[in-house]
């Protein structure tokens, strides 16, 4: 097996990568986005105003979960874990792909649809079964409401420190599957080129960030990821 040269590597992650497995991505045709207004679901003044209609969204997506499979893109960067332990994957995706497929080294900064959180003290609960706009907490009496531990837009991202750690310090750097549109993620290419990593962009399509990167694999993920995988580190 070749040894791959690169020994930091960070991976940012988008819907892209997920299409595949038949997770709807937000801005393609038919994306999340068309069938509900960003302003309606995705905010914290969406939850106050319409708690009930919020978690309906994350309990339609959360119910896709058991239905979906990891991807040969997702199976591909547990690998790359695997040969070149210094990798982290960074997902901005909400799904349990990443984990599945056996990925360990893992930031999802947007949060996770398997996760509530209380919304007073922050203590995160795995979600067995729909949420309500009654859903409560059992960690606080008396008892808070739980929200999806997702970020939504105007909220702080999660593992920022420990992300801009590793893009200072990274060599490599692949962005899979974004449409480089959502900050700080997109933003991320520029940190890692600032101090010399080598940056690809793996994309069905031109991004907003197309221009950042040093090398473009245009495809679908689940051929080009395996594909970038073999040739980093033989298999
Ligand atoms: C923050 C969870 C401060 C929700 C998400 C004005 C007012 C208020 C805020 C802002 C503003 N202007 C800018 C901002 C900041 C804002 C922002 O960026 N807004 C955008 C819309 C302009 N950002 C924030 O609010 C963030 N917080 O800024 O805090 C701060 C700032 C700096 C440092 C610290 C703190 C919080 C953003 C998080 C929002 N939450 N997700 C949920 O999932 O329901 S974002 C949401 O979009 C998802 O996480 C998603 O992953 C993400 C990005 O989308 P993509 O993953 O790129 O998916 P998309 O559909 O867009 O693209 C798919 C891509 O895949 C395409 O390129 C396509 O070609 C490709 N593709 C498709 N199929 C395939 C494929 N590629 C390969 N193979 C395939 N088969």
């Amino acid at each position: 097996m070749s040894k791959s040269h690169y020994s930091s590597i960070v991976v940012l992650t988008g819907a892209g990568i997920s299409a595949e497995s038949g997770i709807k991505t937000f801005r393609d045709q038919g994306g999340l986005w068309e069938s509900h207004r960003l302003e309606d679901v995705a905010t914290p003044e969406a939850f106050q105003r319409d708690s009930a209609l919020v978690q309906r969204f994350y309990n339609e997506r959360r119910a896709q979960l058991p239905l979906v499979e990891p991807n040969d893109g997702h199976l591909a960067l547990a690998r790359l874990e695997k040969a070149v332990p210094g990798t982290l994957v960074i997902t901005q995706n909400v799904d349990d792909l990443h984990e599945r497929a056996g990925s360990h080294h893992l930031i999802h900064m947007h949060g996770e649809l398997s996760k509530a959180r209380c919304v007073k003290s922050g203590q995160l609960f795995r979600v067995k079964e729909p949420l309500s706009e009654h859903s409560l907490c059992t960690c606080c009496v008396p008892a808070n409401l739980l929200r999806p531990h997702i970020v939504w837009f105007g909220e702080m991202p999660l593992g920022l420190d420990r992300i801009f750690h590793a893009l200072a310090q990274c060599d490599l750097f692949i962005a899979i599957g974004t449409s480089g549109q959502v900050y700080p993620a997109a933003g991320f290419v520029d940190e890692a080129a600032s101090q010399g990593a080598y940056c690809i962009e793996i994309n069905a399509d031109n991004s907003h960030i197309s221009d950042r990167f040093d090398e473009h694999r245009r495809g679908p993920a689940s051929i080009e990821v395996p594909k970038l995988v073999k040739e980093l580190c033989g298999h």
